[in-house]
């Protein structure tokens, strides 16, 4: 008789690697059995987008040893409750910094060259005759920018934009010894960060204390020619505040990978807006980084099962 596999629970569909890295070590349990309530036996979690997982769901597990996340962060899962039940929690850290901060420099790009509507332009039959003065943008060397939140993705950022001859502001809970020898990064508080960036990037993880973050105060706050870029959590935006923002030139521009909420309403101003380039939460998605993600995610995951310590284990 073949041992059993361990049942395993996943938000999905999953894509093709994370299957091929799982087959023939779990026996995938689809989603919509939570409402069956045929929970019993099912060992591991594995989320793959972001599902809320909360004490009222990890008590349907009994048997629950692993939560694993596919991305790095867990703003989606009760992390105390988890710990309450001694289940620990895998994530995918820093093999995917390089790729969400070069989406964060695309955004800055797109936002300040004003890519997305250049190309709207030139494919149109309103574009007839190159005319020198038109569609301007701001620029990027030379221009400042305020990175909050100079974490694993922050610092990768901090670095790109050093290369690209920009001053480099930042704001962290502590700043950060080397950031200054590194990048020439300088700590500020946030509202003289917000009050001198052209560029204002989000690269922080979703706490209560981030929540909203940037709201009307801190939008205010910024220069009227600045940008706001996010590529950490939509809720770090208070969406309304931002949406008045760009509509009323408080700040001119916006690059958003992430949003609140996600997908926006597809009736959402927003989404009308030439000054906004929007991205639907691209900041890992290249080929190299989501395997490597698929990868250290189900290896967290049959660790888990196996009772072993994980490759990566969200410290709560
Ligand atoms: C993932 C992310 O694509 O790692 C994260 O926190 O937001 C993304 O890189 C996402 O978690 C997968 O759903």
């Amino acid at each position: 008789m073949p041992e059993e596999l361990p049942a395993v629970i996943a938000d999905g569909p999953l894509d093709d690697t994370v299957l091929e890295f799982m087959a023939g070590q779990v026996s995938l349990v689809p989603w919509d059995t939570l409402d069956t309530g045929l929970t019993l036996q099912i060992e591991g979690l594995y989320t793959y987008g972001h599902p809320r997982v909360d004490s009222a769901l990890l008590d349907r597990f009994p048997k629950l040893r692993i939560i694993s996340n596919y991305g790095v962060g867990v703003d989606h899962i009760d992390l105390r409750a988890a710990e309450e039940r001694g289940i620990p929690v895998g994530n995918t850290p820093d093999i995917l910094n390089g790729a969400t901060a070069d989406q964060a420099m695309t955004l800055v790009l797109a936002t300040g060259r004003r890519l997305i509507e250049g190309d709207g332009y030139a494919r149109s039959p309103d574009f007839t005759a190159y005319d020198p003065g038109h569609m301007l943008g701001r620029e990027i060397h030379g221009a400042t920018i305020g990175i909050i939140g100079l974490g694993r993705i922050g610092q990768e950022i901090a670095k790109r934009a050093h290369g690209f001859g920009m001053t480099i502001l930042y704001h962290n809970r502590r700043p950060r010894a080397d950031a200054q020898s590194l990048w020439g990064a300088v700590w500020r508080t946030l509202p003289d960060l917000l009050e001198h960036a052209d560029y204002v990037v989000l690269s922080c993880p979703l706490t209560p204390e981030t929540h909203h973050l940037i709201d009307e105060k801190a939008l205010r706050l910024m220069k009227p020619t600045a940008t706001l870029v996010n590529v950490a959590r939509g809720g770090v935006v208070d969406t309304d505040a931002l949406t008045t923002a760009l509509k009323e030139g408080w700040i001119q521009s916006a690059g958003l990978d992430v949003t609140e909420p996600e997908p926006l309403p597809r009736n959402h101003e927003l989404l009308n807006f030439k000054n906004v380039v929007l991205a639907p939460h691209l900041g890992s998605a290249t080929v190299q980084t989501r395997r490597a993600m698929a990868q250290l995610s189900v290896s967290n995951l049959l660790h888990g099962l196996a009772g072993q310590p994980l490759i990566r284990q969200v410290r709560y």
